[in-house]
């Protein structure tokens, strides 16, 4: 995207904005984003939402606007250091500007001198990116859920990525390749599993609230020196969900001390003693955990590791259509890393279910 381009967007924002540069900024899988740096300003993140994933992009930047304004007019007493997220609505008052070609685009504050997790000790990481997204649940929980749109149909709901799954597997045919028949097999043996938390939720056990709906490790920001969490950036995807779907996705991240991406999937394990952390950390926030979902937080941790590897491996074999990839092999990689990272939280169930217990049997009250 040229640079002109992107500095009349940042235009359409700020009209006095006087553009210093404009570069590439993160590493995400689905969303073009920019750094922006301004002569007499803050530096701004511009980011275009990406329409072949969004259906409806401008519902994403709405929701957005709405939660942080949401979590700006409602701020606690106290913020335990987190810093705030602004969204700047485009001169015409709307959430985003959208451009020539129809692209939709979101303007929001950088949040300066801080660091992503790769250089906080892993402890200290865990502890604080359980404390950020125990935080981020205090701050929208009096929030009314229904007034989110949908920023993705069928986001998060297994029973419909499994279905997806089977009908990409239908139309697969058989293959020599060891990597993919491995990760087939791993995704076949666990489909009756995929009704889990939705039947929960059916059952009114489980109540949906505003998520976060993308707490992973990348999507924490630190404060390099202390290590403290500054902030949980990304809200493409806040919505209506189950706080279920925050917490799994978090340590299915956090406790992945390889990363999505490793050399080698066989360096993928899930690291209870970090799952221990994040949980402490979450508790520290002050966020409590009804007893029903406590109950079905190991399952969740799972679920969550087996969602993402079904979703990267159907990716894969319809042809990489909705993740970014660096190369055609990239989402079969990612689901292998996935479904090794799930036989290892499968193999200590036990383990993690006794951390689950003592961390929240030692909170009640
Ligand atoms: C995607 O684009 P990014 O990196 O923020 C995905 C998440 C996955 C994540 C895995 C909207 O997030 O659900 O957990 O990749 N976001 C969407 O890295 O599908
Ligand atoms: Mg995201």
């Amino acid at each position: 995207m040229g640079q002109e381009h992107l500095a009349r967007i940042v235009i359409r924002f700020i009209p006095e904005a006087e553009v210093l540069s404009i570069d590439i900024l993160g590493k995400g899988n689905i969303n073009d984003t920019y750094l922006v740096n301004l002569k007499n300003h803050r530096p701004l993140v511009l980011q275009r939402i990406n329409p072949a994933v969004f259906p409806e992009p401008e519902v994403v930047v709405d929701n957005s606007l709405k939660v942080t304004r949401f979590i700006a007019n409602n701020r606690p007493e106290n913020q335990a250091g987190l810093q705030e997220i602004m969204i700047y609505p485009e001169r015409s008052g709307r959430s985003y500007h959208r451009d020539q070609h129809g692209q939709v685009w979101r303007l929001s504050n950088y949040i300066e001198d801080s660091v992503d997790g790769a250089s906080i000790h892993p402890d200290t990481r865990a502890f604080e990116g359980g404390r950020a997204l125990g935080l981020f649940h205090q701050q929208v929980s009096g929030m009314d859920s229904s007034q989110l749109g949908v920023p993705l149909p069928g986001f998060h709901h297994l029973p419909g990525y499994r279905d997806a799954f089977l009908e990409a597997l239908s139309a697969t045919e058989a293959s020599e390749d060891s990597a993919l028949a491995y990760c087939l097999e791993q995704a076949r043996v666990r489909q009756d599993d995929a009704e889990i938390l939705t039947r929960a939720r059916a059952e009114n056990l489980l109540q949906p609230g505003v998520i976060h709906g993308d707490p992973k490790l990348d999507n924490v920001l630190f404060e390099g020196r202390s290590g403290k969490a500054l902030a949980v950036i990304d809200l493409d995807t806040v919505s209506e969900g189950l706080r279920l779907y925050d917490l799994g996705d978090c340590l299915r991240s956090f406790c992945n001390h390889a990363g999505e991406k490793p050399p080698d999937a066989e360096m993928v394990h899930f690291d209870a003693p970090t799952c221990k952390r994040v949980l402490q950390g979450y508790h520290a926030s002050g966020t409590r955990l009804e007893d029903a979902e406590v109950a079905l937080l190991f399952q969740s941790i799972r679920l969550m590791t087996y969602e993402l590897g079904l979703r990267f491996v159907t990716d894969f074999l319809v042809g990489n259509r909705y993740f970014k990839v660096d190369g055609e092999r990239d989402n079969l990689d990612k689901a292998r890393v996935q479904f090794q990272l799930l036989s290892s939280i499968e193999c200590q169930q036990e383990e993690i279910e006794r951390i689950i217990a003592t961390q929240f049997r030692s909170s009640k009250g």
